[in-house]
């Protein structure tokens, strides 16, 4: 691997937060019973101690090292970066999954440039172990091993990953749903952005759609995909700021084009 020095230190704490994270948010997730959880926009957009803590365990780690590097995270907004990079993290994505004991939840870490380009990305699992990685220009790993997506399956043989919150009207999902559903194919929810754009990298999911996501839930999985060789849409797109999000994509080359007229002629029916 060709990593630049400025990213490989980088990287490398990265890679140990992740594993001490993981080890922290699963020990909430397993004394559920004393965890506290509150509500954010409304009952199912919550936060928990478990959020907090592992966002601070990362933020200050972080500031301790890299002092002059910008920080987004989901609890604790924006830190401007003095230095050009800027780490943008999900202490645990997938929140309401794991206040309610589902395994589909976890962590993710990516780092920009000061071109506002994506350089690492990291996501891992804690319950199943899966760790994501992708450093540009590198390709993608799933544990260790190289991934890429399914360029076999279509439509209507592969599962798209539907993405659904009261961010949004429900037509602009349930409109997809129905389109997709009438065109042959099937979906999955997870309740987990990150999660399921890089299972769409791990040829699992052949596509992954969300009306609006925000930059710490994808910008990690999205170059795990890009790097996986499949398509991913501009985010957050259409001049929107990385604090305000937008609405993904990402799928396997082939998929992208055939979803992308169903999301269009759908969204045209529901407006
Ligand atoms: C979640 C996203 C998911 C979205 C949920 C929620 P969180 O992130 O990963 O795609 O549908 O509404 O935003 O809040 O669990 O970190």
């Amino acid at each position: 691997m060709n990593i630049p020095h400025d990213v490989r230190v980088r990287l490398d704490l990265a890679r140990d937060l992740v594993g001490e994270a993981g080890k922290l948010a699963l020990g909430h997730f397993a004394d559920r019973a004393h965890l506290g959880v509150d509500a954010k926009l409304n009952g199912q957009d919550v936060v928990s101690a478990a959020d907090r803590a592992v966002e601070v365990l990362i933020r200050s780690s972080v500031a301790d090292r890299f002092p002059d590097d910008g920080f987004l995270g989901e609890e604790y907004g924006l830190q401007e970066s003095r230095s050009g990079w800027r780490w943008t993290v999900d202490p645990i994505d997938g929140t309401s999954c794991f206040v309610h004991g589902l395994p589909s939840w976890c962590i993710s870490v990516a780092l920009s440039d000061a071109h506002e380009q994506t350089r690492f990305g990291l996501i891992l699992a804690p319950v199943t172990g899966d760790l994501y990685e992708a450093v540009a220009g590198e390709g993608s790993r799933l544990n260790g091993q190289p991934i890429r997506v399914d360029e076999r399956t279509t439509l209507g043989t592969g599962l798209v990953g539907l993405g659904a919150s009261h961010r949004v009207a429900a037509t602009k999902i349930s409109a997809v749903l129905q389109a997709l559903l009438e065109s042959g194919g099937m979906f999955v929810r997870s309740g987990s952005g990150a999660l399921s754009i890089a299972e769409v990298a791990a040829g699992r999911l052949c596509a992954y759609y969300e009306p609006h996501i925000n930059a710490w839930d994808c910008l990690a999985a999205l170059l795990i995909v890009r790097e996986a060789g499949g398509f991913t849409a501009e985010f957050p797109g259409e001049g929107r700021s990385l604090l305000q999000g937008g609405p993904v994509l990402a799928a396997a080359p082939q998929i992208a084009e055939p979803l992308n007229n169903l999301i269009a002629h759908a969204r045209q029916r529901a407006s």
